[in-house]
């Protein structure tokens, strides 16, 4: 665990499925509330969810931040174990953060013993990752996949930051920056924090490791290494994914840095219940 989180934090920490591997009883719910995305990855079709936390090939539907507290007092009442509630897309929670911070507010006000997640390209957490520890975010995942700007290069096409459209190697040295000054801000916040990664093979897949070395330094405790899953329409449609084999490899040749999940899903930005079930507010 990350050092000077709150007894609260812990607790929450303890509770939660995708932190803690032993909490495979608690259920988490993604409330998709935010539509937009401010960057664009080559491996995403935004017909689809946000690929840096879920699975794609589907699509959610969205709901506004009051149809999203009905939603979580519905499945609330269902559902045993209830104990995360997460903004994994569809677009990027923080690029709509007037709808991630009211769903956040309803949710704390009703039900203040839920963890609070958050999944975001990082883009925009220098600007909010003081105001996400005031409203009570206790867990925040950010996806970085390069922590080289020439290897960032190959997997993003563009960031749009405060106005301006940034392509090349000027988008992923911007992101990275700001993805690597969120975490340094974060480190000293009672946030728990996890990397993702997608690991695409013969573009970063080599680097992957490097990723984990330098959120470590950071004071990353959790990182979660996802194997890319082409999606059609992108760049990457035909490329070749990792196997099951490689990946538990890079998993565990990373896990003698950092503790890597190995029990991610792939979930989508719709999924509720334990991670176990797999299934979706479309069900
Ligand atoms: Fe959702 Fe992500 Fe929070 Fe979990 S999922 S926002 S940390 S509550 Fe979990 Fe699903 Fe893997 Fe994500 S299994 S895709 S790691
Ligand atoms: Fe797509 Fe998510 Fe990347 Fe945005 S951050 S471009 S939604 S994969």
């Amino acid at each position: 665990l990350k050092t000077g989180l709150s007894k609260e934090t812990m607790d929450k920490t303890l509770k939660h499925p995708c932190y803690n591997k032993n909490a495979h009883d608690n259920a988490r719910i993604h409330l998709p509330v935010a539509p937009i995305c401010n960057i664009k990855c080559k491996f995403c079709n935004r017909k689809f969810d946000c690929q840096n936390e879920s699975r794609p090939g589907v699509t959610s539907n969205l709901l506004t931040p009051e149809k999203a507290l009905n939603t979580f007092e519905y499945y609330n009442s269902k559902v045993e174990n209830l104990t995360v509630m997460g903004i994994a897309g569809p677009g990027d929670a923080l690029a709509n953060f007037d709808k991630t911070k009211k769903t956040i507010q309803l949710i704390r006000e009703n039900h203040p013993h839920v963890a609070i997640c958050l999944s975001t390209n990082g883009l925009l957490l220098p600007e909010y990752a003081n105001e996400l520890n005031d409203l009570g975010v206790t867990h925040l995942t950010v996806t970085i996949n390069a922590v080289d700007p020439t290897i960032g290069e190959k997997v993003y096409d563009y960031i749009d930051y405060k106005g301006t459209r940034l392509e090349g190697i000027e988008a992923s040295k911007k992101l990275l920056e700001n993805q690597l000054k969120g975490l340094e801000i974060l480190r000293s916040l009672d946030v728990m924090c996890k990397v993702n990664i997608v690991a695409i093979k013969g573009v970063n897949d080599f680097h992957v490791k490097d990723v984990v070395g330098k959120v470590k330094s950071l004071g990353v405790t959790l990182t979660n290494i996802m194997s890319l899953i082409p999606v059609k329409g992108t760049a990457f449609e035909n490329h070749e994914s990792m196997s099951k084999k490689e990946l538990t490899k890079l998993r565990r040749d990373c896990d003698m840095l950092v503790t890597q999940m190995f029990h991610c899903r792939q979930c989508r930005a719709d999924a509720v219940g334990k991670l176990s079930e797999d299934i979706s507010q479309a069900n």
